[in-house]
């Protein structure tokens, strides 16, 4: 193992530079996921670049290169869709079942039934209600609240019409889908609808089954993401910026160090809540430790960041790195993206390992199951734990000495309001910034990171050139850990933007890149850019928008249902760092693009080089420039306003 690290530098495996310090003094015996990518590479034919693979039935696994056909006939086209498709599915699944749970405890906190959880936001209750077409009026916010969670649940199963949620949506956009048929009937149903077309011997069609992949991922992002997004700010309240600092360095050596780590608000909002409890304040002390730490990883991170300003350590890439600090009393797992070797490094360690969702068990890990009617409880017993556990802290602990400010919370509501004020609330100012060319487009820039590429590397380095353009930048999940560990989102980034993005952030007082929260939360994105539309100027559908998304470090199949459902409203989206599994065929690539560009007025690609990606995107969003004769309007911005009124008559 110690021979193997000598081929890569710290800095060649990560941008961040705690996890770098934590690399180089880190136990050479021990394996982490980085060494892992080294001494075991990713199968070629798996990742479709030089063939594909399937294994859909018992005749199989089939590996096929370029003419070649499975067992059964199946096409490297057939099996490409089937198998971006399948990702889809699942990763569709894992948003919506997490938004089910929260519809479901939505309905008993209304009946005060779930323990440490009330609606916190009943303004924003009223306004999802109206929107499930739920009368609200003359009602108390109780009832309201069942009413909600009843109707929301039922979006799930439902077996036919549509997903109501999707009225958020422009109504040309909403039309497009109906046109296309992507409409989504129910959430379940899509997915397994889908795993059915998928199954051996059912849809050959590559475009047919591309049809049911878009109408699947829509129930992601039209349906199960958004509810979640929704009923978490109802129930955890609607998020306002928070200052925050971040990285492995936010552990404190003196108190006991708590990590929160997957996806889900509600056990992990408790426990942050209770950090500052008294009486198990005073406990600490009694074992020894000033105080109660508690710190996040991934997107539950993410959740208690943009709601509390609880510090994120660091992002997918960092979980086994903050167990070997041997700082950690208690890392507390609820779903997603909980790496299975976090069981194998805690054996080295006195940190203890929980996990506290029936949907996941880790080998190694203690069970400590949440219960909606047990979140108060549960929460302190797991403090208490990682309390006792203090004193088995071994003496020498090793923190990074680095540390970032951040910004985050920027919620949909929020952007509205920093831009119009509370009572004239309006994407106005941003889009009169966006028509006048002191900002030039939005990218989210989203999604996870990569063993297989540099921890970070892209999504900063896109960050930069993007915001140097004058190009604002909204970032969900990873993305947006990576970006504030390495100090973009701060006010003191603003020098990195260019003149025109820098006035508008001044005048606003926001940084230049804005921490819209978790993956679930890229449904944030999607109303923002519903509202953008809305607000007029900028065209009537999402894709008349300069505006555009990228995954650079994608890894989880969650982020191919994400990267489907912005192409599906409108956006051009392009990944990068590993190869979407579709690469070994034009067929289906042709599909993803210009066949969804025609149909839908977005695609989704892959560009491996970087520098090609970040062009592309400018070219995309100069060409939607173009089409709403913004291009011309800048240059006469900048010579007269006579000029500018007669743009009217370009
Ligand atoms: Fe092979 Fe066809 Fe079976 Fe796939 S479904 S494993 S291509 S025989
Ligand atoms: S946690 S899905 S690695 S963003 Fe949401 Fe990060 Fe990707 Fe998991």
């Amino acid at each position: 193992m110690a021979k193997d690290k000598e081929k890569r530098k710290p800095e060649d495996i990560s941008s961040d530079a705690a996890v770098c310090e934590m690399l180089k003094n880190m136990d050479p015996e021990l394996s982490t996921v980085f060494d892992r990518s080294e001494s075991m590479k990713a199968c070629p034919i798996g990742s479709s670049v030089s063939g594909i693979c399937c294994k859909n039935c018992s005749m199989g696994p089939c590996r096929l290169k370029e003419g070649k056909t499975g067992l059964c006939g199946a096409t490297m086209g057939t099996i490409g869709a089937r198998n971006l498709a399948r990702s889809i599915a699942a990763g569709a699944s894992a948003h919506s079942d997490h938004g089910r749970d929260l519809a479901h405890l939505l309905g008993l906190a209304a009946q005060d039934k779930a323990e440490g959880v009330k609606i916190k936001d009943p303004e924003k209750l009223i306004e999802f209600a109206k929107v499930l077409d739920i009368k609200t009026e003359g009602r108390e916010i109780s009832e309201i609240g069942v009413e909600v969670s009843e109707k929301a649940s039922s979006l799930f199963g439902q077996q036919t019409g549509e997903v109501d949620v999707i009225k958020i949506a422009p109504e040309k956009r909403q039309e497009i889908w109906r046109k296309n048929n992507v409409v989504p009937r129910g959430v379940d149903r899509e997915v397994v609808e889908m795993l059915h077309r998928t199954n051996m011997g059912v849809d050959q069609d590559v475009e047919n089954i591309l049809n049911q992949a878009v109408r699947c991922a829509m129930s992601d992002g039209w349906g199960g993401s958004l509810i979640a997004t929704e009923i978490s700010d109802i129930l955890f309240s609607t998020p306002k910026p928070n200052k925050a600092k971040t990285t492995l360095g936010m552990l404190k050596e003196d108190e006991v160090n708590i990590v929160i780590h997957g996806h889900e608000p509600t056990l992990s909002d408790i426990i942050a809540t209770l950090a500052d409890n008294e009486e198990l304040l005073e406990y600490a002390k009694t074992k020894g430790a000033n105080g109660i730490n508690v710190v996040g990883i991934c997107c539950t991170a993410n959740e208690v960041l943009m709601r509390q300003g609880v510090a994120p350590i660091g992002n997918f890439l960092s979980q086994e790195l903050a167990i070997m600090t041997r700082a950690v009393e208690a890392m507390i797992v609820d779903v997603q993206c909980i790496m299975q070797s976090l069981g194998e490094v805690t054996k080295n360690y006195h940190t203890k390992l929980i996990t506290s969702s029936p949907k996941c068990k880790i080998p190694g890990a203690i069970h400590m199951q949440f219960e909606e009617n047990n979140g108060l409880k549960l929460a302190k017993e797991i403090i208490k734990l990682a309390i006792d556990n203090y004193p088995n802290r071994a003496k020498e602990v090793c923190i990074p000495d680095i540390k970032s400010d951040l910004i985050a919370g920027f919620s949909r509501e929020y952007i509205k309001y920093m831009l119009g004020g509370k009572f004239r609330g309006s994407f106005r100012p941003l889009n009169d910034a966006i028509i006048d060319g002191r900002i030039q487009g939005v990218v989210g820039i989203v999604g996870c990171n990569n063993a297989r590429c540099t921890h970070d590397k892209y999504h900063n380095y896109l960050t930069k050139e993007f915001i140097s353009r004058d190009y604002l930048v909204v970032q969900t999940g990873c993305g947006a850990l990576s970006t504030a560990k390495c100090g973009l989102m701060k006010s003191e980034a603003m020098e990195l933007a260019g003149d025109g993005l820098r006035s508008i952030c001044e005048a606003v007082g926001i940084p230049p890149v804005l921490h819209l929260g978790s993956c679930i939360d890229n449904s944030r994105i999607l109303t923002v850019v519903s509202d953008m539309v809305k607000e007029g100027g900028l065209g009537d559908d999402i894709s008349d928008l300069p505006i555009a998304g990228v995954a650079p470090e994608w890894m989880s199949e969650k982020a191919l249902s994400i990267g489907t459902y912005f192409a599906a409203s409108g956006a051009y989206v392009a990944f990068s760092g590993e190869p979407i599994p579709v690469e070994s065929s034009i067929e289906v690539k042709e599909e993803m693009t210009k066949g969804w560009q025609k149909k839908y007025g977005g695609q989704l690609e892959y560009i491996a080089d970087i520098d090609e990606l970040l062009n592309k995107v400018i070219e995309v969003i100069q060409d939607k420039r173009k089409a709403l004769k913004l291009d011309v309007a800048k240059e006469r911005v900048l010579l007269d306003m006579e000029a500018r009124r007669s743009l009217k008559d370009v």
